[in-house]
């Protein structure tokens, strides 16, 4: 038998049997036809017993070398599907670095903080200071200490949430006022304004929550008027409302100013010439306030010949209805995104 045709034909058969391999499965197949124990190059050495033993040696080296060249190739061909797989990957994974990023969703600031921001800035400003107070507070601050005493039936405007007998959740932010102004000792100017969450146990509707935000406004000094209240009041309905709004001061009752006055705005909607909004009135009301009571003052620590001040105090969600047409205040507390998305 001629070894080496014998051979170069099971060489030729294997380089053709690989070049149809597409994958690591067929190449192990084509590997155990041309290597396995019953591949052709095996049963070849089942010929050598039949041979005169000089031409032995020769015979068996021949079939070993083929072995080790069929390995090699197969061994190649293994390397050049390793390599092909690792393109393919790449191929399908390349990343376009031109396409635009993915809509990522940010959180944004709370309307109504955003609200309260904007009228830190406009009093910030003006030369105020922000104070904050305490949201459990005492019944000495949150009423006495204004005027507000036990069984006063003025307490029957604010309907409380009390803790202890003593204590309760402050139905207001009118006790940072007192609290400010006993921090002062009596001798000093006031120019403050506080935002802050008060709690009422109001039923909860379209206009009322048991829990909302009001800012109050407080200055006290030696020559503070009416006018000085009506100047600052015009100021936030401006910054709120647009600069052609107007406001006025209709008489009203707290037992911590007097005067008192609430203030109504003209409404946006018809310029103040009456339309459903505004109930034909032409004006839309936007806080309470007055010239500080002097049993306030005095209650302070303030000498009323001397002193005199001014207060007002806003409420925050109401100010933001009417500033966004807003018709139900449940919407801000509802934490449903779409609403908040709303104000960026
Ligand atoms: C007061 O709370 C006074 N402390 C305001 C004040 C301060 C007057 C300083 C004078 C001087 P009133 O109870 O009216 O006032 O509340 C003020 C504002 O809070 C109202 O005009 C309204 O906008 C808002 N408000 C009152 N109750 C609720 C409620 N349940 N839900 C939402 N907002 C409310």
């Amino acid at each position: 038998m001629d070894i080496k045709a014998r051979i170069k034909e099971l060489e030729t058969a294997l380089t053709s049997a690989l070049k149809n391999v597409k994958d690591q499965n067929d190449l192990q197949k084509v590997k155990s036809k041309f290597l396995g124990k019953k591949a052709d190059i095996s049963k070849l050495m089942q010929h050598m017993k039949d041979l005169p033993n000089d031409e032995k040696p020769r015979f068996g080296q021949a079939i070993n070398e083929a072995k080790q060249q069929f390995h090699q190739l197969i061994e190649n061909k293994k390397e050049a599907l390793k390599t092909e797989a690792i393109k393919e990957q790449l191929k399908s994974e390349t990343i376009d670095v031109t396409l635009d990023a993915p809509d990522f969703s940010f959180g944004q600031t709370h309307s109504l903080s955003q609200i309260i921001d904007s009228i830190e800035d406009l009093f910030i400003g003006m030369g105020y200071t922000i104070k904050e107070g305490p949201e459990i507070e005492s019944d000495e601050m949150n009423f006495e200490k204004l005027n507000l005493p036990k069984d006063h039936p003025a307490r029957d405007m604010q309907d409380s949430l009390y803790i202890k007998p003593d204590t309760l959740l402050r139905t207001h932010t009118s006790p940072v006022q007192v609290r400010t102004m006993l921090e002062m000792g009596g001798k000093k100017p006031v120019k403050i304004i506080c935002p802050g969450k008060v709690y009422r146990r109001d039923d909860d509707d379209a206009t009322h929550s048991h829990q909302f935000m009001q800012i109050e406004g407080l200055v006290v000094d030696k020559h503070t008027t009416m006018s000085d209240l009506k100047g600052t009041l015009l100021e936030v309905a401006r910054h709120m409302f647009g600069p052609d709004r107007e406001i006025r001061l209709r008489p009203s009752y707290f037992p911590f100013t007097e005067p008192s006055v609430e203030v109504d705005v003209t409404c946006k909607n018809c310029d103040g010439k009456g339309c459903q909004i505004c109930k034909q009135t032409g004006y839309i009301e936007i806080l309470g306030a007055g010239m500080v009571n002097d049993k306030v003052l005095k209650a302070s620590g303030y000498d009323p010949r001397v002193y005199q001040g001014f207060a007002f105090g806003i409420g925050v969600e109401r100010l933001a209805m009417l500033k966004y047409g807003i018709e139900d205040i449940r919407h801000f507390y509802t934490n449903d995104l779409r609403f908040n998305k709303q104000f960026k």
